[in-house]
């Protein structure tokens, strides 16, 4: 097992989930300053008011708003993402102990409400600039690429608000403006981006909110209008980068991969799970060959879409499509037309029956480490091109010790199968360029807003309610994932 010479290891954040100072530094607003938390068994709600003023639940990402709605504050209540876990004041902390632990990649996002706070504005905002201008050279400073997320779920309210959302081909011109003025303005800072996180969620969204029948395919046939004008505006990002800054690499992010197996031998269940499949490639078929794959045709025939798509759309798919795969891996699920009588398991944004075979975490997303050298095979025979792992890890309870001590032996032994796992793919011959394991400090859940579900090897004090000191300790993992670094993934004792 042995990984390529000075191989990309490193730590993922966002924005939303940690950088907090929601309101401070001229930032705009996003949809998440307005989501409440949940729980594993309670969704998320945004509050918004609709056009009369009566409160409205809107799920995650203002999904379900009606048109003309507002957001507003419940008094009192609880919003986890305004504050995260105050990146905005302690990067330097951070990035200090990101150095110290020998991360050589920092996978972050810049929250586009902090440099176009409403979208079409015709000049960013400098203190904006100024602030991630900053935390990148905080990270060269201390021998950390930066991989930067371009947008990750913080788009600016506005676009809903005032423009209706990336239905209007008006936010493709947006996003192009707002990622010339990153490539132009990082240049030489930033080696890699990614144009968009999870783009695939827009799919599966509606699924997760239970959204069923007639609605379903209008929502459904929504999304496919807003993902394609996705696809123009990260295809346009990247003819935009090519042209600034020919230097850089950027990337497609995908939830999941191809993580879907048959839950029995039955020919119609394995075929039901080439199909949902098919559905998690849409996306990066589209954005890694440039074109749409043939089975798309299908797929809108199913929720009765005709999708706008020009001839200079193809043309613009076509040449910008991204240098490298990109995807979020953390567990599989299963699939079966038969009825079957069993238990459900969660999962990013998916649920589905339990599979025997493996075991499940506290929040039920399955620990499935062969899973992850499976989807790299099949998506390096896929795409042929290279491909990162820009987020796994394990969500857990951490128990703080009476001396300070956090002892996470759970969670090294999840990292620890899938490194190997991974080491064992680039054995069989898969182009794996780098690997950012999730929330490498503590930060706030995107799917149900607890800081309990932690997945950092940095511990920060702070509860579901609010409450903590924000003091940052570094738990056992921590000094193992040092050991795995310093050795290339040599050592995962
Ligand atoms: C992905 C997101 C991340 C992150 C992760 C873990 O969907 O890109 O933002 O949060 O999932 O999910 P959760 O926070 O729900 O445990």
């Amino acid at each position: 097992m042995t990984f390529p010479k000075n191989f990309l290891f490193g730590g993922a954040t966002a924005a939303n989930q940690c950088e907090g100072a929601w309101d401070e530094g001229g930032k705009g607003l996003s949809s998440f300053d307005f989501t409440l938390a949940g729980s594993v068994k309670k969704a998320r709600i945004s509050t918004f008011r609709d056009k009369d003023g009566n409160p409205v639940s809107a799920g995650m990402f203002g999904f379900g708003m009606p048109e003309g709605a507002e957001p507003y504050t419940i008094p009192g209540a609880y919003y986890p993402n305004r504050v995260g876990v105050d990146f905005y004041h302690h990067y330097k902390e951070d990035i200090k102990l990101f150095g110290e632990m020998g991360m050589r990649l920092f996978r972050m996002s810049i929250a586009w409400p902090r440099i176009y706070p409403n979208a079409d504005e015709e000049t960013p905002n400098q203190e904006g600039l100024d602030f991630y201008r900053s935390v990148f050279e905080e990270c060269k400073k201390n021998g950390i690429e930066p991989l930067v997320t371009i947008s990750h779920y913080d788009d600016p309210l506005a676009i809903d608000l005032k423009y209706g959302s990336w239905t209007n081909r008006k936010v493709i011109d947006f996003y192009e403006k707002y990622a010339r003025t990153l490539f132009t303005e990082y240049k030489g800072l930033v080696k890699y981006w990614l144009t968009f996180n999870e783009i695939n969620i827009l799919m599966m969204m509606p699924l997760f909110m239970g959204v069923e029948g007639e609605e379903l395919a209008k929502v459904s046939s929504n999304a496919y209008q807003q993902l394609h004008n996705k696809f123009v505006a990260s295809a346009k990002a990247v003819i935009a980068l090519k042209e600034i800054d020919p230097d850089a690499m950027i990337g497609c992010m995908i939830a999941g991969g191809p993580s879907v197996y048959p839950y029995t031998c039955d020919p119609k269940d394995v075929f039901k799970a080439y199909e949902e499949q098919q559905t998690n490639f849409y996306c990066s078929d589209v954005q890694v060959r440039g074109e749409y794959p043939a089975y798309a045709k299908k797929l809108w025939k199913q929720c009765g879409v005709t999708i706008d798509v020009t001839e200079e759309d193809k043309a613009i798919l076509k040449q910008g499509h991204v240098d490298f795969y990109s995807y979020s891996y953390y567990s599989t699920n299963v699939t079966t037309t038969h009825k079957v009588e069993g238990e459900m398991s969660g999962g990013n944004f998916t649920a589905s029956l339990k599979n025997e075979y493996l075991e499940y975490s506290d929040w039920g997303w399955s620990k499935d480490s062969l899973g992850l050298r499976y989807t790299l095979n099949v998506l390096h025979d896929r795409y042929q091109c290279p491909i990162m792992v820009v987020e796994n890890g394990l969500g857990a309870y951490d128990v703080v010790e009476e001396d300070g001590s956090i002892h996470d032996p759970y969670r090294i032994d999840y990292l620890r199968s899938h490194i190997k796992a991974m080491g064992e793919a680039v054995d069989d011959g898969v182009n794996l360029i780098g690997y950012t394991t999730w929330g490498c400090i503590d930060l706030v859940s995107a799917g149900t807003g607890e800081m309990s579900k932690r997945y950092g090897y940095i511990y920060v004090d702070r509860d579901d309610e609010g409450n903590g000191t924000l003091n940052r300790s570094l738990k056992d993992s921590y000094f193992w994932y040092k050991k795995v670094i310093a050795s290339n993934g040599e050592d995962l004792d």
